[in-house]
């Protein structure tokens, strides 16, 4: 086996929600593999554009392009920019998602669905027109990242639960019909990471804290990087027959019942 099974030189990756957290180092360790990375973001093009420096400052190829992925329009219009002005696109990488911590007997419908429409529609919106390139050129990679709560469930996480179980079903869905196009679909679910999105549930004496760092056989919360090594596998020609698998990095978390408080 050679290393350069794992190369990703002159392929082109674009990685939605990639200014920060899980999307940033996931795009950093493909940058590293060799891919020109497409950088997205939504909020702000000066956002975007540090995030482009963060990535430049490493010496990684990064593009910014600034969109919102539950627009179909601006999906399809900053697809055909971004073939034209970087490349077609190689690897996708659904990654932009948000979460909204409420009780479902008191979330609102809309903010159920806009859980639904950016965490579970959108890797369709994207996969749908990122694909049409794939197909033509006879391959492709897509991961889609999904979440613990692909498998499990939590208080007050019931919309983000829902389009997280729904994303894992939609990757098994896109690896049936993709695979024929020699387009290989695949997901990540992360366990729990120290990032931004987790922030309020990861302060010290936070009762949520103690109980992940407990809860997960490594005694820790991920660190972004850890992701980087299984989104190259699942980006590169290693896993040219790995289709519709969802790989869990969550330091083994989800292979365990857990233990009693007053177990080592
Ligand atoms: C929560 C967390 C999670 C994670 C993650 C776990 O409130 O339980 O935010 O939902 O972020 O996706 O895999």
């Amino acid at each position: 086996m050679s290393l350069s099974l794992f190369d990703l030189k002159n392929k082109v990756a674009l990685v939605t929600g990639a200014t920060h957290g899980l999307g940033m180092a996931m795009a950093q360790g493909l940058g590293r593999a060799g891919a020109t990375l497409v950088i997205n973001g939504a909020s702000s093009q000066t956002k975007l554009d540090a995030a482009v420096a963060e990535y430049t400052a490493l010496g990684l190829q990064a593009h910014g392009y600034l969109f919102d992925v539950t627009n179909e329009t601006q999906v399809i219009e900053n697809i055909q920019k971004i073939e034209q002005e970087v490349g077609s696109i190689d690897i996708l990488v659904n990654n932009a998602g948000i979460i909204k911590r409420t009780p479902l007997e008191d979330m609102e419908v809309k903010d159920f669905e806009q859980v639904i429409k950016v965490d579970l529609v959108s890797p369709f919106i994207v996969s749908k027109h990122v694909v049409k390139g794939m197909i033509a050129k006879g391959e492709g990679k897509i991961i889609n990242i999904c979440s613990m709560m692909s498998e499990l469930g939590r208080n007050t996480v019931g919309a983000y639960a829902a389009a997280k179980g729904g994303l894992k079903m939609l990757t098994r869905n896109m690896a049936t019909e993709w695979a024929k196009y020699n387009v290989q679909v695949n997901g990540i679910g992360p366990g729990y990471f120290a990032t931004s999105q987790t922030a309020p549930i990861r302060t010290e004496g936070h009762p949520f804290n103690d109980f992940i760092i407990s809860r997960t056989p490594a005694g820790r919360w991920g660190d972004p990087e850890d992701l980087q090594g299984a989104t190259i596998f699942l980006a590169s020609k290693a896993s040219d027959f790995v289709n519709g698998q969802i790989i869990y990095v969550d330091g083994g978390l989800l292979a365990t019942i857990g233990k009693p408080a007053n177990e080592n």
